[in-house]
């Protein structure tokens, strides 16, 4: 079912397309977050117009609200989105660490975000839901350790995470759906390599690189990836998980990564932050001349052609939300210039000249 077609490599870069159940999708290829099915402050159409063929929901919090039956009943994830395109659900594993979770050999126990009752979350419930959510792709049940993290910590959430994929696998049913194994390890590099290898021996129909992105350096999270793409089979799609940052997003691709994700460009835009060529522009601190200029003269956004610098500051100050909207848009044309501009430097063999521009301007994080 799920096939990836490789079209080009420039060293371990690959350009390509990635046939899923309903559409081909070019790869690489960043994912607009729509956790709860909508991409904050963006209408959904505009997500489409802007190019993106992805978009990416969370079961965890699908599950909880409106429920899997509900979406199952309005014909599955895309229907419910209204997204002119494919999906994937995230399992529900990184919310394990961010909300804290119990886990035990079965499974997590959550509290529920909305009322605070106990939930859990088994691999095999895990892909019930997504199954019946019905995205094109669904990720194993996995555990995503918080770095710092002792050895002892990052090994037993490893085997976790490793008995769970088999769990996951077993668990899977629809063929019409895609699954992916989630690697794990932190950023040790003896465990990553161990993590590779279990998870691969599985004979998933992709292999994300969790547990990465989650305090640890650059260089430290792009040797954790060097390692895994070392094992990984070539013929199948990558995936960094929870990774938009320009640096991380560019050198990752260099290495080969096919999928990313990221909540940070709508996020960072609801707090008043811009991506732009020149890095990044808190709008409310934008200075008195040029506001009369959109916010980049070279992106074709509808907001870089519709409103000033001016308009945006002013709205940074009185109407957070508003602005916030605006940027958000932006800011996801910014993410997707950039993943094109990638494409394109695999074909023409030039991928070292965009890391050249992107290290100049984004050796440090964004926020
Ligand atoms: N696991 C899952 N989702 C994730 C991650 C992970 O490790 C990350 C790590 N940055 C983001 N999203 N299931
Ligand atoms: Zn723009």
């Amino acid at each position: 079912m799920t096939r990836l077609c490789v079209t080009d490599n420039a060293g371990s870069a690959r350009r390509g397309s990635l046939k899923l159940r309903s559409a081909s999708v070019d790869t690489p290829f960043f994912m607009p977050v729509a956790t709860r099915g909508i991409v904050r402050y963006v209408p959904t159409e505009l997500i489409a117009d802007l190019g993106y063929q992805v978009l990416l929901s969370n079961t965890y919090h699908l599950m909880l609200r409106p429920g899997v039956e509900v979406i199952q009943q309005m014909g599955g994830l895309n229907a419910f989105t209204g997204f002119q395109g494919s999906s994937l659900t995230d399992s529900g594993g990184f919310q394990i660490m961010s909300l804290e979770a119990s886990i035990t050999t079965e499974g997590a126990r959550f509290r529920n975000v909305y009322d605070g009752s106990w939930v859990t979350l088994t691999p095999e419930q895990a892909m019930v839901n997504q199954q019946r959510i019905g995205a094109d792709i669904a990720m194993a049940l996995d555990v995503c350790t918080q770095l710092p993290s002792s050895r002892d910590q990052l090994e037993a959430n490893l085997r976790l995470t490793s008995e769970w994929a088999e769990r996951s696998r077993l668990a899977h049913t629809d063929s019409t759906q895609a699954l992916f194994g989630i690697i794990q390890g932190g950023i040790d590099l003896e465990l990553r390599r161990q993590s590779t290898e279990a998870i691969t021996a599985l004979d998933f129909d992709g292999y994300a690189v969790g547990g990465l992105a989650v305090g640890e350096s650059h260089e430290s999270t792009l040797e954790a990836v060097r390692t895994v793409v070392d094992g990984l089979p070539a013929d199948k799609p990558r995936y960094l998980m929870g990774v938009g940052d320009p640096y991380l997003l560019a050198h990752a691709t260099a290495l080969g990564i096919d999928m990313f994700d990221c909540v940070s460009p709508t996020r960072i835009a609801r707090h008043g932050t811009a991506l732009t060529d020149q890095g990044p522009v808190r709008v409310k601190g934008l200075p008195n001349r040029g506001l009369d200029e959109p916010l980049e003269s070279g992106c074709g956004c509808r907001v870089c052609q519709r409103v000033s610098r001016g308009l945006l500051h002013h709205l940074s100050h009185v109407d957070t939300e508003s602005a916030g909207a605006l940027l958000s848009l932006h800011n996801l044309a910014f993410q997707f210039r950039l993943i094109s501009r990638l494409r394109q430097a695999i074909v023409e063999n030039t991928v070292e000249e965009v890391l050249a521009d992107v290290d100049s301007v984004w050796s440090r994080p964004a926020i």
